[in-house]
């Protein structure tokens, strides 16, 4: 198993697909899905373009769907929520598809859609990701950050570090033999130094902040949470976890 870390949808290859690939984005998109998957609800169904989701979401019953927009933090007019994951409670998403729409988070997922096997992962279901991929051991393994309109983030390559950590661990894979690129190490050495303070390490970070001004503290604290959560969003058709 060869495992390439990759900052941003931007700094991804765009010429090949791995065997395996998954998108996380921290704060807050895969956190939401991870969350409304694990609440029941029947899927989950991503979208750049807001305008698509409205009119694909409409030819669903509206009993049977939540749409969640979100554009630079909050939520867009005309959907039931924006991005948090506090808002996916079963009493809202249980049997509904959550159409999604976010800034970074759902680019991310449609950079890797093409690849056989894609996963969605945040640091709530840190572990469930890892026991998944000991099994499998897909013979590349890509993980991407979502960063933020282009940009490196602190959550998400603590996150990929925290699972090539946890990875190297259950498989006894070391790390010459597992770390494809720089960026997987240095990702790596970015978890151990934070592990012990990731909501620290979430306040410093620059969408840390940003959510913090929009008064979305408990979303830091939530998300900041690792291995809470045993589900692993897995892409069923390019598009739908
Ligand atoms: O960028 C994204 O995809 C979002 O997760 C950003 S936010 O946390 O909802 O503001």
């Amino acid at each position: 198993m060869k495992l390439f870390v990759y900052h941003t949808p931007e700094l991804t290859p765009s010429d090949r697909v791995a065997d395996c690939a998954i998108a996380v984005d921290v704060l807050r998109a895969t956190t939401t899905m991870v969350t409304a998957l694990d609440a029941g609800a029947e899927a989950v169904q991503v979208f750049s373009d807001i305008e698509q989701l409205k009119q694909v979401s409409e030819q669903w019953p509206s009993e049977k769907r939540i749409r969640a927009g979100e554009r630079g933090g909050s939520m867009v007019d005309g959907c039931d929520m924006g991005n948090s994951p506090l808002d996916c409670t079963p009493d809202r998403v249980s049997g509904r598809r959550l159409f999604i729409s976010t800034t970074n988070g759902t680019r991310a997922l449609q950079c890797v859609a093409k690849a056989p096997s894609v996963l969605a992962a945040a640091l709530i279901n840190r572990r469930a990701v890892v026991e998944l991929l000991a099994r499998k051991r897909p013979e590349t393994l890509w993980i991407v950050g979502s960063g933020w309109e282009g940009s490196f983030s602190l959550e998400d390559t603590v996150c990929a570090g925290a699972i090539a950590h946890s990875l190297q661990e259950m498989t006894g894979i070391s790390l010459v033999d597992l770390a494809g690129n720089d960026e997987t190490i240095a990702a790596i050495a970015l978890y151990l130094q934070w592990q012990d303070r990731l909501l620290e390490l979430m306040h410093h970070a620059s969408h840390g902040h940003r959510l913090l001004r929009l008064n979305n503290s408990a979303d830091l604290e939530y998300c900041a949470q690792t291995d809470i959560l045993t589900t692993v969003p897995v892409q069923k058709e390019p598009g739908v976890l």
